[in-house]
């Protein structure tokens, strides 16, 4: 019984868990597209982006949290959000970096 009382505590104790502090994403923005391309995080998460560009200037937009970079070649821009604003929100790149560069997106996916 103490035994079925403690798995029963430790499962409601892990269910109520707040999201962590901070969590860190390393996004790569190459002609055309952004590695990763999505990220999910849980409502309320605070949440870091280290955006580097491996080839050509490149932008980072993300208009629900008013993020608006300039991503020069090997250098590391780093944002940073809460992330409550929604189901989805789409982020792309702002700097117009050849023929593919409206297929360059990123969806921050809050569950
Ligand atoms: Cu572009």
């Amino acid at each position: 019984m103490r035994l079925l009382l403690l798995v029963a505590l430790t499962v409601l104790v892990a269910g109520c868990t707040a999201p962590a502090a901070e969590v860190t994403y390393l996004v790569e923005a190459r002609q055309f597209s952004f590695t990763p391309a999505e990220i999910t995080v849980p409502k309320g998460q605070m949440v870091r982006l280290n955006i580097t560009s491996a080839d050509v200037i490149h932008g980072f937009s993300l208009p629900d949290y008013n993020i608006r970079e300039t991503l020069y070649p090997n250098q590391t821009v780093s944002v940073a959000f809460v992330a409550d604003r929604g189901v989805d929100s789409a982020a792309f790149c702002s700097v117009y970096c050849g023929e593919g560069h409206a297929t360059m997106t990123f969806t921050v996916h809050v569950e």
